[in-house]
């Protein structure tokens, strides 16, 4: 389904009195709005594939009904999301699970949704139905050349999609490691995996970037042959300029100060992009900011400051993405929430009064600085966010109309209740 532009435009009716009124007051208090409206208006999130259907534990899944059945529906939902938001015109595909039957079509359908293909992932950590060699003891770091070669040819067929569509970056996450002590040898471990990624970055196209994603435990509980940011990095390095760190929020160890990493990480070029995501745990996969918003603002800071200090584009110059995926919510409702958490961390950002905190810093005036950066953080910026959407042609309340307009059981009437999307 498609939603009508003049249909946001009626419903956008009822809100606009209200939201003039909540505008009007933060306009009148922030010295550049023009200039961070059109930040916000340009800053998009891409959606993965995965994240449309609801998300399973290894304990159970309850489908929200109305999922995409394919590729096709897939798109048409980050469509729907992108109509309503005008902040989610980027997909990320999955392959084997999103493998286009026809790639020029697929990228028309996309395009009249007003959406572009973001990074494309590889899949290494499950067997596939027709696959030759198992991945049970990893793929990249495989002891036996033969599996390391059949994955390296698959992230190479990865890239071979992702050309076809228009991506310029491909995503590793390798959930290669080991359970017990004793069962790798590290070193030796870090170096086939490190050739096994410079035979797949050799096929990378010139403007291509390597996205290499890190993650402390899960599925292996010993160690993680890309496990924290540290190693991410070693690699990145070794492989070359076109190598980067890929950040996920859920990856880290309890109490990560994920902030400190992201600022490092820009100093030194290698960082490539988020997965957002929240969690209390581990790798939960929450919706972004449902946790722990105050983490996400300071995390949008870092990035905000350290962007500006390299002269980097915010919308363009990093990847910006969602992995989220879970069992409770609709994932459409699930996705506009994680969306405008995001925009809400960054507009905060925007709104931090760099001088003062700069001078705080100099000063060691560790309180002043504190204020500066909470100010910014307990500033309700919705109603900027809601402007910027409303320019950009956008509904004023995503989640309202998404609801008032009935969008789920509309899916469920096209599709079924009992539709499970490909890939989960
Ligand atoms: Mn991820």
């Amino acid at each position: 389904m498609k939603l009508a532009k003049q249909l946001i435009q009626e419903h956008n009716e009822s809100f606009l009195a209200d939201h003039k009124k909540q505008f009007d007051f933060i306009a009148g208090n922030t010295s550049d709005v023009k200039e961070v409206i059109q930040k916000l208006v340009d800053f998009q999130v891409a959606v993965p594939s995965w994240a449309l259907g609801s998300g399973g534990t290894r304990f159970g899944r309850f489908p929200a009904g109305g999922e995409p059945r394919n590729l096709e529906e897939k798109i048409e939902d980050v469509g729907l999301l992108h109509a309503l938001n005008q902040s989610s015109g980027a997909i990320s595909l999955h392959i084997p699970w999103d493998i286009p039957k026809d790639a020029q079509s697929i990228k028309t359908l996309a395009a009249m949704h007003g959406l572009k293909f973001d990074a494309v992932n590889s899949n290494t950590f499950q067997d596939q139905q027709d696959q030759a060699l198992s991945y049970k003891f990893g793929s990249l770091q495989h002891v036996d050349k033969a599996v390391r070669q059949q994955a390296i040819d698959h992230n190479i067929e990865v890239i071979r999609h992702g050309i076809d569509l228009g991506s310029k970056s491909l995503t590793v996450w390798l959930a290669d490691g080991s359970c017990f002590p004793g069962q790798l040898n590290f070193r030796k471990t870090f170096q086939r995996t490190l050739e096994s990624l410079q035979s797949i970055y050799a096929a990378l196209p010139g403007d291509w970037k390597m996205f290499i994603e890190y993650k402390a435990f899960e599925p292996n509980f010993y160690s993680m042959t890309v496990g924290d940011w540290g190693q991410s990095y070693l690699y990145a390095s070794k492989l070359g300029p076109k190598a980067f760190t890929l950040v996920d929020l859920g990856h880290h160890l309890p109490n990560a100060n994920i902030e400190q990493i992201v600022s490092l990480l820009l100093m030194e070029n290698k960082l490539a992009g988020f997965h957002f995501n929240d969690s209390k745990y581990g790798d939960d996969d929450l919706t972004v900011g449902s946790i722990n918003p105050y983490q996400l603002f300071l995390i949008f800071n870092e990035l905000v400051e350290g962007m500006d200090a390299r002269g980097m584009n915010h919308a363009n110059d990093l990847g910006w993405m969602i992995d989220a995926s879970h069992n409770v919510k609709d994932p459409l409702e699930d996705l506009l929430q994680s969306v405008e958490a995001i925009l809400i961390a960054y507009a905060q950002a925007l709104l931090v009064n760099k001088k003062e905190l700069k001078a705080a810093q100099d000063a060691n005036d560790v309180v002043k600085a504190q204020e500066v950066l909470q100010a910014a953080y307990r500033t309700d910026v919705r109603p900027l966010i809601a402007e910027a959407r409303l320019r950009a042609g956008g509904a004023l309340q995503p989640l309202q109309i998404f609801r008032n307009l009935k969008v789920r059981e509309q899916l469920i009437k096209e599709r079924g209740k009992k539709t499970v999307a490909t890939g989960l």
